[in-house]
């Protein structure tokens, strides 16, 4: 009799870890590294038929109901895990920082490629996925977050924004500017401009300076990767300054940042006929 439960017991739990492990492996996210211990169990849309592009897409299917969190998006042919914020829209973020935190951002190529950290805490997508998101059709923009030492709250936007790929060294490809922060990455005031530079890493150098901007350092920590010019108007990636030029520096601090991205809302915009966009971003 005991026995006889007992392997009841052994198959019971035999065949539900076997289900567990099979619904893990069935999704096979290429980012699975970012996911932090049980993270597949935290991804709110894991058992979807399909996987939505983005995070504004869950935002919209969920008839704008859809609460922040881990989520699965399908930006091109590979599942991914990101974090969506849910306000205003559905933002996919593809970066966050915490100023002394201990995520380090002072990465390879490689590593900035495919995304580091955690995406329920500070991380990096990848530029690789960057670029995906923003490759397709629809134009996508950008939106900077900064939160300083005192809780007041920054933004900033970009429309459009769009990562090119890796043969172009992630080139970053901004347009018009919006925000209550300054335009830290195309007016610069000491005249660095970030538009349309090369992404730059500690290994891998496509700046303007004669040295490689991502291993200069400050109090010991270096740039990590960033578009950079000859070096920095803005640079979210470094771990004890979050640069913003005005809006955050090394004398009014800023404690995080985000970058996050959504399509372009052209029925907004333009009731009647939506101009042409320019040749060039
Ligand atoms: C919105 O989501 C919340 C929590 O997920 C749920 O309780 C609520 O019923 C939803 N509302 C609508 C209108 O779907
Ligand atoms: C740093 O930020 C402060 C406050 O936002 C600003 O007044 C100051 O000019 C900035 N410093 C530099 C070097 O840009
Ligand atoms: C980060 O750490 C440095 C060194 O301890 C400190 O000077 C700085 O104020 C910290 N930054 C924030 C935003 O807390
Ligand atoms: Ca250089």
């Amino acid at each position: 009799m005991n026995l006889r439960i007992s392997v009841g017991w052994i198959l019971l739990v035999f065949v539900h870890c076997g289900l567990w492990t099979a619904a893990e492996k069935a999704v096979e996210l290429a980012n699975s590294h970012l996911l932090p211990p049980g993270g597949y169990r935290r991804l709110m849309n894991l058992n979807a038929e399909e996987y939505p592009r983005d995070c504004s897409e869950i935002f919209h299917q969920s008839e704008e109901n859809a609460s922040d969190g881990l989520y699965v998006i399908q930006p091109a042919e590979e599942p991914i895990g990101v974090y969506c914020n849910m306000q205003d829209g559905g933002w996919t973020v593809i970066q966050h920082i915490t100023a002394n935190s201990t995520v380090d951002f002072d990465r390879t190529w490689q590593d900035y490629k495919y995304g580091f950290g955690l995406v329920n805490d500070n991380y990096w997508l990848g530029n690789e996925y960057m670029h995906q998101l923003t490759s397709s059709p629809t134009l996508y923009k950008l939106r900077v977050k900064l939160v300083d030492l005192n809780a007041q709250v920054k933004w900033g936007e970009y429309e459009p924004f769009h990562i090119e790929d890796e043969t172009s060294q992630y080139r970053i490809r901004l347009g018009l500017y919006k925000g209550n922060a300054g335009d830290a990455l195309c007016q610069d005031t000491e005249a660095y401009l970030h538009d349309n530079q090369r992404f730059t890493t500690k290994d891998r150098d496509n700046d303007n300076y004669f040295q490689n901007c991502a291993k200069l350092e400050y109090n010991g920590i270096p740039g990590g990767g960033w578009w950079y010019d000859a070096c920095a108007g803005a640079n979210l990636n470094r771990r004890n300054v979050i640069y913003w030029q005005q809006d955050c520096n090394k004398t009014h601090m800023c404690k995080y940042a985000w970058m996050m991205v959504k399509p372009v809302d052209h029925s907004q915009d333009c009731s009647k006929i939506c101009p042409p966009l320019k040749d060039e971003l």
